[in-house]
C-alpha cells in the first residue's frame, strides 16, 4: 500500500526506519506544519507540505497513513482527522520486535526495535511501543497510549486511553492505569493509578495539584 507519514520530527524518523525494515509498503512521503522542511527529504523521502494536502493526496489514490507525532492528544487528533477523511491507518512493526501470534493489535500502531509483546496482550489503536519495552502476557493497552522507551510491564496490566508510560517505568502485575495519565519516567507502579493525573516516584505516587490558594500565591 502507498503510506503518508504524519510528522517529520524525531519520532517520524524512528517510524519511517521500521516502515523501511519492514518492507511491507511503498513511503510517499511526509507531512509537516513547517513550511521551511517542505521539499527536504528524510531518509530519502520528501516532506510533501502540511496537513492541509491529505485531502488532495486521498483523492490520488493514497490510501495508507501514519501518524508519527509523539504527543498523545496531537496524535489522537490526527488520527481521527485521517479516519475521517478515508485513510487506511497503517502498523510500523520493526523487524527485530517479538510479538506472540495470539497478541491483537489495532490500526496506526508503532512498535519499535528490541519491543516484545507476550500472550494474549492487546495494543489499541494509534498506540507507541518504544524501543526495547516489553508488555508480557494479557495486558490491555489503550487507544493512543504510548509505552516509552525501556519501559516493562508485568502481566495483566491494563493502561486505559491516551495515558503515557515514561521512559524506563516499570508496572508490576494486575495493575490498573487510569486514561489520559502520565507516568513519570523510571517510576516503579505498585498500586492501581487514576485517570487524568501525574504519578512519579518508586513506588509511584499521584502528585497532587497545587491547591487554588497555593496557585494564586
Ligand atoms: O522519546 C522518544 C524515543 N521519542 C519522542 C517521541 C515519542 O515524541 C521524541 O523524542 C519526541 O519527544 C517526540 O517526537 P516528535 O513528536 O517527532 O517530536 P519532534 O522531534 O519535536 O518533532 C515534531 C514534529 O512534528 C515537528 O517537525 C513539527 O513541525 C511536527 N508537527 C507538529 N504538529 C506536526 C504537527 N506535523 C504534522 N504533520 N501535523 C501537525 O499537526
Amino acid at each position: 500500500m502507498r503510506v503518508v507519514v504524519i510528522g517529520a520530527g524525531g519520532h517520524a524518523r524512528v517510524v519511517l526506519d521500521s516502515l523501511v525494515a519492514a518492507g511491507e509498503h511503498e513511503i510517499v512521503g511526509l507531512t509537516d506544519p513547517d513550511q521551511e522542511k517542505k521539499g527536504s527529504c528524510i531518509a530519502g523521502y520528501p516532506i510533501l507540505g502540511n496537513d492541509g494536502i491529505l485531502p488532495d493526496l486521498h483523492n490520488q489514490g493514497i490510501e495508507g497513513m501514519i501518524v508519527a507525532l509523539g504527543p498523545n492528544h496531537l496524535r489522537a487528533r490526527l488520527f481521527d482527522h485521517a479516519t475521517t477523511l478515508g485513510f487506511t491507518l497503517v502498523n510500523a512493526i520493526h523487524p527485530t520486535s517479538w510479538i506472540a501470534p495470539s497478541v491483537q493489535i489495532g490500526k496506526g500502531v508503532a512498535v519499535m526495535a528490541g519491543v516484545i509483546i507476550n500472550a494474549s496482550t492487546h495494543i489499541g489503536n494509534n498506540a507507541i511501543v518504544n524501543t526495547g519495552a516489553t508488555i508480557d502476557h494479557d495486558c490491555v493497552i489503550g487507544d493512543h497510549v504510548h509505552v516509552a522507551p525501556g519501559c516493562h510491564l508485568s502481566g495483566y496490566v491494563q493502561v486505559d486511553i491516551g495515558t503515557l508510560i515514561g521512559t524506563g517505568s516499570s508496572v508490576i502485575d494486575g495493575i490498573v492505569i487510569g486514561r489520559w495519565s502520565v507516568i513519570g519516567a523510571g517510576a516503579a507502579v505498585v498500586n492501581h493509578i487514576p485517570s487524568g493525573v501525574v504519578a512519579v516516584g518508586v513506588p509511584a505516587r499521584v502528585q497532587e495539584r497545587p491547591s487554588l490558594r497555593e496557585s494564586q500565591e
